[in-house]
C-alpha cells in the first residue's frame, strides 16, 4: 500500500543465486507475468499484490529479491526471498549475521557432490517445515554474536528430540552457551565448556574415529577463515559423547562426538578459534554438535 505520496513505482526481481536453469518471475494482480523490471502508479493509500514464481529444475535453492524504486523513494526497498526444494541433502543455515563463512560449506558440499540449500537465519527464523524435509543442518554462526539465542535452541531441540542431525559451529558457542543456557548445552550437545582460549592452533585426530582418525589440522592462516584467536577447549559432558579431536601436546580437548557404537542420539562439539571482548566477540571458536549417526 503506498501510504505517501501518488508515485510510479518500478519493481524489479533480481536472482543472487540460483542453480543452472532455474528461473524466477512476479505476476501482477492482473495476471501478467514479468520477468523484466515493471512500472506502475499508486496513487495515495492504492495497494497492489504481487505473487512469485519459481520453476526448480534440480534440488538446490534460490535467493532473490524484489527491489521497489520510485522517483520519491530516497531508497529503494529491498524484499528478500529464498527458495528451496524439499529434496535437499543437506540444510546450511546461515547465522553469521552479513559475513559469507557459508561458502566454506558450500564449497565442502559441491566437492562431495551433495545437494543443499542456504537458509538466511537473518531473513526469517526456522519455519517447522524444515522438521519435516531437512534431516541433517549444518548451522553456522561464524563471527555473530549471540549465537543460539532462544528460538534458535527451541527449534534446535524439536529437530535433536525428533532424531535429526546437527552440526554447530561458531565463534565461543560454547563459551556463550556456558553462561546462557548451561543445560541446554549439557543435554544437547553434551558438550562442556573448559576454557576460553587454550592459544593453540594444531588439531590432532582421535585414532579410531570415523571422521577425524589420522586428522592433522592446523586452525590459523591456510585456506580457512583465518579468523581464530581464542579457540575454545571443550569436553564430553556425559557418555553420550567422546572427544574427536585435541589440541596438541596439551591436555585440552576441542571436539566431541556421539560414541561410534552408541546407536542413540549422538553429539560432537570441537571448540577451536574465536575470540571476543567483554562485549562481543572477535572471533570465532567451533563447536560441532553431531546426533543421531551423523557420520
Ligand atoms: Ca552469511
Ligand atoms: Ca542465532
Ligand atoms: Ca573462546
Amino acid at each position: 500500500m503506498n501510504v505517501g505520496l501518488a508515485d510510479t513505482y518500478t519493481i524489479e526481481l533480481v536472482v543472487d543465486q540460483a542453480p543452472a536453469g532455474w528461473t524466477a518471475s512476479f505476476w501482477d494482480d492482473q495476471g501478467v507475468n514479468h520477468t523484466d523490471p515493471w512500472s506502475f502508479p499508486l496513487g495515495l493509500e492504492e495497494s497492489t499484490e504481487f505473487s512469485l514464481d519459481v520453476a526448480p529444475t534440480s534440488p538446490g535453492y534460490m535467493k532473490f529479491h524484489l527491489e521497489v524504486s520510485s522517483p520519491n523513494l530516497t531508497t529503494p526497498l529491498v524484499i528478500p526471498f529464498s527458495y528451496l526444494t524439499d529434496d535437499l541433502d543437506v540444510l546450511i543455515v546461515d547465522d553469521d549475521g552479513a559475513e559469507d563463512y557459508e561458502n566454506y560449506y558450500t564449497a565442502a558440499l559441491d566437492t562431495l557432490g551433495l545437494s543443499y540449500g542456504v537458509w538466511d537465519r537473518a531473513d526469517a527464523a526456522l519455519s517447522d517445515d524444515v522438521l519435516q524435509y531437512y534431516r541433517l543442518l549444518i548451522w553456522q554462526v561464524g563471527l555473530s554474536y549471540p549465537t543460539l539465542d532462544q528460538e534458535d535452541r527451541d527449534f534446535l531441540t524439536r529437530h535433536l528430540d525428533a532424531g535429526g542431525k546437527l552440526f554447530v559451529t561458531g565463534q565461543d558457542l560454547g563459551w556463550e552457551l556456558n553462561t546462557e543456557a548451561p543445560a541446554w548445552y549439557h543435554t544437547y550437545l553434551h558438550a562442556n565448556w573448559v576454557n576460553d582460549d587454550t592459544n593453540n592452533y594444531n588439531l590432532d585426530g582421535v585414532a579410531g574415529d570415523p571422521i577425524t582418525d589420522g586428522l592433522d589440522l592446523h586452525i590459523q592462516g591456510g585456506d580457512g577463515a583465518n579468523n581464530q584467536e581464542y579457540p575454545d577447549a571443550i569436553a564430553p559432558y556425559d557418555a553420550d559423547a567422546t572427544t574427536i579431536l585435541a589440541y596438541r601436546s596439551s591436555s585440552y580437548k576441542a571436539a566431541s562426538a556421539p560414541p561410534t557404537a552408541t546407536p542413540a542420539p549422538r553429539s560432537s562439539t570441537s571448540a577451536s578459534g574465536t575470540r571476543r571482548s567483554t562485549t562481543r566477540r572477535t572471533a570465532p571458536s567451533c563447536s560441532a554438535a553431531r546426533s543421531s549417526g551423523w557420520a
